[in-house]
């Protein structure tokens, strides 16, 4: 992250310190932080809140330092700095507005887990590559869960997710309704703060659920799911159901905008493009329409997957 993600305090006041407890709530202007006596509510100190930013102050996974006001109560005084996040661009407010601003989904993750069902919704693919694309430019370790196995697919060929283990992403499938690879899911989150996230539906609560049924996550109505999720989980919550295990369910996202994504790195972040890069005629090359771009011959040779390629072209055209 640059200083955009360091909500480190300015002059007077303590110095924003490594350490300190754990965000593990956001809601309404109150910040619920763990601490070894219990969960505290806090607010922010307005010193904090007067410096202009264009980012969350404070986001699940931030470290902060904060004083007691009464029972069960506080003010966070100062964040560590943040090492790294998963965010994204708030979309407009309204259709028009220019202000731009980061919503933090998680600060400081080790892993990304990105959720996606095989059926109830299809995945989509251009959206599972934005959450990829997000992940590399991040540098942040991502797996990704295609849940709903037991909806399965008929033939391997028609397997959507076979590609993304072509590339080198590990890929986990799963049923929260069977069980298939939930002891997996579990080992992969251990000794780590994890995310997961994912469009609406795709079973990230009911994951959660079946491995730890006492964490009563609310999940949507089987009825309801057809092809879009119904926004079931609305308050990102950073759970911690085993000693050694944080993991943070998000509500599912209808569009996943980037944030701080500069459209001539964005080769990069296909890992199956970087061999080629060095190859094609021009430099740079935005390997859309130059001549003699080795990306596209490596497209047409069935090197690179087309529609990968197609989710390249449509984020360098519209994403930015
Ligand atoms: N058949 C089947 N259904 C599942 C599975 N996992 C989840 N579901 C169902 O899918 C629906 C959505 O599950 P949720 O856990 O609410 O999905 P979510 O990803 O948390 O959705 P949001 O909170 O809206 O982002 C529910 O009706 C679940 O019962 C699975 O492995 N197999
Ligand atoms: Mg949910
Ligand atoms: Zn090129």
């Amino acid at each position: 992250m640059d200083q955009r993600g360091n909500t480190a305090s300015g002059d007077e006041g303590p110095p924003a310190q490594q350490g300190g407890d754990l965000v593990v709530r956001v809601h309404g202007g109150h910040f619920y932080v763990q601490t070894e006596a219990g969960i505290v509510d806090c607010l922010i100190r307005g010193r904090l809140k007067q410096e202009w930013q264009d980012t969350d102050l404070v986001a699940i996974g931030d470290r902060v330092c904060w004083t007691p006001t009464e029972e069960g109560r506080g003010v966070i005084e100062s964040v560590a700095p943040r090492q790294r996040a998963l965010s994204r661009r708030l979309p407009p407010p309204w259709p028009g507005a220019t202000t731009v601003s980061e919503q933090v989904i998680v600060a400081n993750p080790d892993q990304v887990i990105v959720v996606f069902s095989h059926r109830n919704p299809p995945p989509n693919p251009l959206m599972l590559d934005r959450y990829l694309v997000a992940c590399e430019a991040a540098e942040l370790p991502v797996v990704i869960v295609a849940n709903k196995r037991d909806l399965g697919v008929r033939r391997k060929a028609e397997d959507p997710f076979a590609l993304y283990e072509a590339i080198g992403y590990r890929v986990l499938r799963t049923s929260a309704l069977t069980g298939e690879n939930l002891e997996a899911l579990r080992e992969l989150l251990r000794h780590k703060l994890s995310v997961l996230t994912g469009p609406s539906g795709a079973g990230k609560s009911s994951l959660l659920n079946a491995l730890w049924p006492d964490l009563d996550r609310r999940v949507g109505e089987i009825s309801e799911y057809h092809d879009r999720g119904k926004h079931t989980t609305v308050v990102a919550e950073l759970l911690h159901p085993e000693p050694d295990i944080y993991v943070a369910d998000t509500p599912g996202l209808r569009v996943f905008l980037f944030w701080d994504i500069d459209p001539e790195q964005l080769d990069a972040f296909f890992p199956e493009m970087r061999p080629y890069l060095g190859d094609c005629r021009f430099h740079p090359c935005t390997h859309v329409h130059e001549p003699g771009c080795a990306v596209q011959a490596a497209v047409e040779r069935g090197e690179i997957s087309a529609l990968r390629y197609d989710s390249y072209v449509r984020m360098f055209d519209y994403a930015f």
